[in-house]
């Protein structure tokens, strides 16, 4: 009769032996597969490792993937499979060449073409691929919050991240920081933004014709939040988002252009035309507590605004703007002081186009 001890020492044996001759099985084709291909081409598909090291985002959709390799044999790298994720959880490929084979550390940029710029990029994923066509293991990074590159043509970027205490605004590109009265950092549309609660809060600038240096050709974004919307009169004028000064005539400056809320439900682009009247445009459909996009790009002939993706042209001329200060959250000094919170207010010295406008909203939306 066999003991019970006897009965579990054989069910142990029998399981390590089934194991044992189920990993040898799985081995011998896995690796047998995986050595064919690495003989025949002199690569080590079990050593090649990519890393990506970064990924930036360039505001005309446009990524740049910063790669290495963390292996010590020979990388043979022929080509290199990039696969772009999006929140919505759908994906795209593309592949690339990869030039003189090896790796070590190198930028791929991924033009807008193979990215879907309607969506919110999420992650990308490299697979390096060996001259046989044998692809090898995946390496990915999560697109970092931060990870938006600084273009050529822009003027100043107040994220609202940064403030050198006691009351320093830190402009991304260094051109244009600004002086902090009152409001205060929270959280924001892309990480931190800046909270103005109505009362003597405002970003002071510098003016408003250093930061706008061509009239004729200038780009302006934000996103915002509005706390409360009042039910201002038929021409509303509070609710600064930001404010940029006219020429003085002859001693007061006005307003050149301004992004402003108000009148139950309107969000506002104010401008002076080229004989400095005010005209509007006017998008009815904002909510209190809800993030929208607000822009405009002037190129000399024409005005383009945007609320979120909503966009209505108009051929105009503008009156140009005049060395007062320009602000964030007000009109002037206490004055015209917006409810509500400010983030991510971008100035462009060109006209940019509605490619790269749907880029910059997709990328920091
Ligand atoms: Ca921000
Ligand atoms: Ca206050």
């Amino acid at each position: 009769m066999i003991k019970r001890g006897q009965t579990g020492v054989i069910s142990i044996i029998l399981i390590v032996l089934i194991v044992l001759i189920l990993f040898i099985i799985v081995w011998n084709l896995f690796y047998n597969i995986v050595k064919k291909s690495a003989d025949k081409t002199n690569t080590y598909p079990f050593t090649t490792f990519l890393e990506v090291d970064s990924i930036g985002l360039h505001f005309n959709g446009e990524a740049e993937v910063l790669l290495h390799t963390i292996s010590g044999g020979e990388t043979d790298v022929s080509k290199l499979k990039f696969q772009m994720h999006y929140t919505d959880g759908t994906s795209n490929t593309m592949i690339l060449e990869n030039g003189n084979k090896q790796m070590e550390t190198k930028i791929f940029s991924i033009t807008p073409n193979f990215i879907e710029t309607s969506k919110k990029l999420s992650k990308v994923s490299v697979y390096p691929i060996f001259e046989d066509g044998v692809v090898g293991m995946e390496s990915n990074r999560k697109i970092p919050r931060d990870g938006l590159l600084n273009p050529d043509d822009l003027v100043f970027w107040h994220r609202m991240e940064q403030i050198n205490l006691p009351s320093t605004l830190i402009d991304t590109t260094g051109n244009f920081p600004g002086q902090i009265f009152e409001a205060n950092q929270v959280p924001g549309k892309n990480n931190n933004g800046m909270s103005f609660d109505g009362v003597n809060d405002y970003v002071r600038l510098a003016d408003s014709n250093q930061i706008i240096q061509y009239n004729n050709n200038f780009s302006i974004f934000a996103f915002f939040k509005a706390n409360q919307i009042p039910s201002d009169g038929p021409i509303p004028t509070n609710n600064r988002i930001i404010t940029f000064h006219r020429p003085s005539l002859p001693s007061v400056a006005g307003t050149a252009i301004s992004f402003l809320f108000g009148d139950t439900d309107k969000a506002i682009i104010r401008y002076y035309d080229g004989a400095c009247q005010p005209k509007y445009f006017s998008a009815s459909n904002i909510e209190a507590n809800k993030w929208y996009f607000i822009g405009l790009t002037y190129d000399g002939e024409n005005y383009r605004s945007y609320l979120d993706l909503a966009k209505v042209v108009r051929e105009d001329t503008f009156c140009g703007v005049g060395d007062f200060d320009a602000f964030i959250g007000a009109y002037s000094v206490n004055s015209a002081v917006i409810n509500g919170i400010i983030d991510e207010v971008m100035v462009f010295n060109r006209s940019l186009n509605d490619n790269e406008v749907i880029a910059i909203y997709n990328n920091l939306k």
